[in-house]
């Protein structure tokens, strides 16, 4: 009695047979050519370099498979609320590095693959990225993986398989973006468990036909069904043996091929259906900040909702509890609106599948969504339009419309005969074609609603969603500020810095990494000239790492006795690579008219430039296409070439940030105040001590508050001004020679033909000749005065190293850890649920 019954077999020898953790070198090189031998089919003649990273990572996941099953187990048995991260996007990068660090063996597989004559550093660099992201919302969704396994939080996420993540972007000789697949699972993926059963049947199309019982059911019947399988990818923690699940979807069409046609002799037309069932996962929208209402991109958001929710709904049957508990064991988190859809979904199977009235089904629904809305920029706000969305999903039309009805009534009664106010704040824009605002949806839908950093947060609740703030009170409108892994993005991609402060705080790493405010131990050896020493020399060594990189990689030979200045993101005129680039400009013919005298007391400097253009973004191309033929012009000039240098790095990366990022002395993040609602890198600079060169805006405004203002270079004007310039550029232009006679002649140079002898630039000089949207010509001579204060600034080396430590011991904040436990507290009500 009392003693739980062995599910089935003999225990013993079920026990005797499970795998336990590889713990020794030996037990390491055994598992390594167990899967040379086995998985590979291969032997010692014949193993390669990929070969023998294949079998390295395949012995990986054993070890990961343990834990992840351990972990399911106990989350089986103590059934915790979980939280659910529904993200279209996972940057996940390498894996290989990562699952060693937080396994605690690293050591071991680096002495276990010497021993069978292959260096670690070779094996780590043939994994390939996922890529499955644009940028900083994606990589956002990895870093908090990463903390909610470090945490031991109950949160799984869940995405969609795409065969191709973001492009490959290759730069033409002329200095175009061209872009090629990324064929990520070409060499097959070590990473991932495909569950081929577990799998859920989603439909479009078809006909929803309302029930006339007065119950406001409908049924949804005919048209597509596609068949969603499970991929499942181990998120190991660190320093625990937690290891959560991702969860990726893939569509395949539900009867291989049509029957029908095929026995007709039609083969084309016999694969067609399974041809569109397999597009909706075949690759991730290369789109940042822009919301293009294409019908593919609408599968593939309902695809990934609706077999996430019913996965997510089928592990809660399986408790037997009440329906009205469900939000007492599931939150779900959205990323950003994307998986908004999921609300109206929730409603439909609550109410058509399962019998619950309206009321029970929004109670329901409004305490288990949570919102994350990560840019205010108006293009980036989606919008389906109502005749897609009532060709494509015409139930979940139909809830909207309803959920539209009563939210319009009870605003109504709070305030009586405010047309205006109604049509703000509807779920449906008037307009040909009428259409659907997700945003509104997803606020509505949800029980918090936050911004990704304070000024963000601030934005959010005083203009896009303004009136809902009246409408529903503060305090659902809240803030969480983005956050960093530091394992990644300290550990990882700079061991050597992390080595240093290791010895310097006298704890153990596994201590600082999961505590980082204990950084703040680095700042009294600031100053300690030794400690200084060291510091630098790690800064110079990661310089001569990426300097050995881009040799490699591109044979090109960058100085490494400069200042290395860094700005790597999406392409988008709001970031203002553009104002960079013209800076650079400006730098350069200031350098051509110094005398030799001049010249000598000027600091060599190194711009690196690295980001990838949406395809169909044409000035974003074009601001490509300046830097590399400017890079041309300067790198080929003997006059300036020993004090600038300027190189754009194609095909920006995970990896390819872990080489820069360490690399940098100062990082630009230059966005129009405002505009860039967080940011991220300016945290994994900052981290790796490197400077912030930047505007009032998004996290760098927190970043400045934690180090202090002296120890960051900012410029530009202030987000309330921001509105006024804009209205003054329309209504009362000032031309730019008056205005900014610097950045004037900047632009006469280029059109001038001094970078290229045509007028390809002109479209771009335009935008900011015409009506200069992101203020480039209110900002650039603050800009340029920012830029001569970081000259001086460094001149004094030892003050320079100064910053460089008390920068990185005052980043603590930043890491996810604490931005995760911040959801899983505030918001989701989650617990850590460690096991032993
Ligand atoms: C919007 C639409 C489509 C794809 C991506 C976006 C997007 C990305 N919106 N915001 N972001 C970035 O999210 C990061 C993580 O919160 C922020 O740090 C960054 O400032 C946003 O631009």
């Amino acid at each position: 009695a009392g003693k739980e019954q062995w599910p089935r077999g003999e225990e013993e020898v079920w026990r005797a047979g499970i795998r336990g953790l590889d713990k020794t070198v030996d037990d390491i090189t055994k598992s390594v050519v167990n899967h040379v031998q086995t998985s590979l089919a291969r032997q010692a003649y014949n193993i390669d370099d990929l070969g023998a990273y294949q079998a390295a990572a395949l012995s990986v996941r054993d070890n990961l498979l343990v834990n992840w099953n351990e972990t399911q187990l106990n989350y089986t048995k103590k059934n915790p609320k979980r939280a659910y991260y529904l993200s279209l996007e996972f940057l996940m990068g390498r894996t290989l590095d990562n699952a060693l660090l937080n396994l605690g063996l690293k050591d071991e597989y680096k002495d276990g693959v010497q021993k069978l004559g292959f260096s670690i550093e070779d094996i780590l660099d043939k994994e390939r990225d996922a890529a499955l992201g644009n940028g900083g919302l994606g990589r956002l969704a990895a870093c908090y993986l990463d903390s909610g396994s470090s945490t031991e939080l109950p949160l799984w996420g869940y995405g969609l398989r795409y065969k191709y993540g973001i492009f490959q972007q290759l730069i033409s000789p002329e200095g175009n973006q061209l872009e090629a697949p990324d064929p990520w699972l070409d060499n097959q993926n070590p990473w991932e468990l495909p569950r081929l059963d577990v799998t859920y049947e989603i439909r479009f199309y078809g006909r929803s036909e309302r029930s006339h019982d007065g119950s406001g059911r409908a049924v949804w019947a005919g048209g597509q069904e596609v068949v969603a399988v499970a991929y499942d990818v181990m998120i190991p923690g660190y320093g625990t043996k937690t290891t959560n699940n991702l969860r990726l979807w893939e569509s395949r069409s539900k009867r291989g091929f049509d029957l029908n046609s095929f026995n007709a002799g039609n083969y084309e037309g016999a694969v067609e259906s399974s041809n569109s069932a397999d597009a909706i996962t075949s690759v991730l929208y290369p789109n940042d900040h822009t919301s293009f209402g294409k019908e593919l991109r609408l599968k593939q958001q309902y695809f990934w909702t609706a077999a996430s929710l019913a996965d997510i709904m089928r592990r809660f049957k399986n408790q037997n509890k009440p329906l009205a508990q469900f939000p007492d064991f599931v939150a779900i988190q959205l990323n950003d609106t994307h998986p908004t859809l999921a609300i109206p979904e929730l409603m439909r199977i609550l109410i058509d599948e399962e019998d619950l009235t309206w009321d029970q089904a929004w109670t329901i629904v409004t305490n288990t969504f949570f919102y994350t809305n990560h840019t205010v920029l108006p293009e980036a706000l989606e919008k389906w339009p109502v005749p897609l969305l009532e060709h494509v999903l015409p139930r979940h039309l139909q809830i909207i419309y309803d959920i539209n009805l009563f939210f319009l009534q009870a605003v109504e009664k709070k305030y009586p005969g405010d047309r205006e106010r109604l049509a703000r704040m509807s779920l449906i824009e008037e307009g040909q074609p009428k259409q659907v605002r997700m945003a509104h949806l997803a606020a509505i839908g949800s029980r918090k609603v936050n911004g990704v950093a304070e000024l963000h947060s601030d934005l959010v609740r005083t203009t896009i969603l303004k009136d809902f703030v009246e409408f529903e009170g503060l305090s659902k409108y809240s803030n969480v500020t983005n956050g960093i892994t530091p394992r990644r993005w300290l550990d990882q991609c700079n061991p050597e810095l992390s080595a240093l402060i290791t010895k310097t705080l006298a704890v153990d790493k596994n201590v600082w990494l999961k505590d980082l405010k204990l950084l703040k131990g680095l700042i009294p050896h600031a100053e300690d000239a030794d400690f200084r020493k060291a510091w630098a020399a790690i800064k110079q060594r990661n310089k001569e790492r990426l300097a050995a990189h881009v040799q490699s990689t591109l044979g090109l030979t960058v100085r490494t006795d400069a200042m290395f200045d860094v700005q790597i993101k999406r392409i988008h005129e709001y970031k203002r690579q553009t104002l960079n680039i013209l800076g650079v400009i400006h730098r350069y013919l200031t350098l051509k008219v110094m005398t030799p005298e001049e010249k000598a007391k000027v600091n060599p400097r190194v711009v690196f430039f690295a980001g990838k253009a949406a395809p169909a973004y044409y000035i974003a191309k074009l601001t490509i296409r300046l830097i590399v033929n400017v890079a041309k012009v300067i790198n080929g000039d003997p006059d300036t070439k020993d004090y600038l240098q300027l190189y754009f790095l194609p095909d920006y990366s995970v990896s390819l940030a872990e080489v820069l990022i360490p690399a940098s002395d100062i990082s630009q993040h230059i966005s129009t105040a405002g505009t860039e609602a967080s940011g991220t890198s300016n945290m994994k600079f900052c981290l790796n001590g490197g400077l912030l060169l930047g505007t009032v805006d998004g996290a760098n405004i927190e970043i400045a508050e934690e180090v202090g203002e002296s120890n960051v270079f900012f410029f530009g004007h202030l987000t309330p001004a921001v509105e006024d310039l804009r209205y003054q550029h329309l209504y009362h232009p000032v031309p730019i020679e008056e205005k900014c006679p610097a950045l004037a002649n900047v632009l006469n140079q280029i059109s001038s033909g001094l970078f290229g002898n045509d007028d390809i630039y002109e479209p771009l000089l335009n935008t900011i000749r015409q009506n200069d949207y992101y203020l480039l010509s209110d900002d650039f001579d603050s800009y340029i005065a920012a830029l001569a204060m970081v000259d001086e600034a460094y001149q004094d080396k030892e003050e320079w190293i100064k910053k460089s430590i008390n920068t990185t011991a005052n980043m603590g904040k930043f890491s996810s850890d604490r931005a995760i436990l911040e959801y899983a507290e505030s918001f989701w009500n989650i617990e850590p649920t460690p096991f032993k």
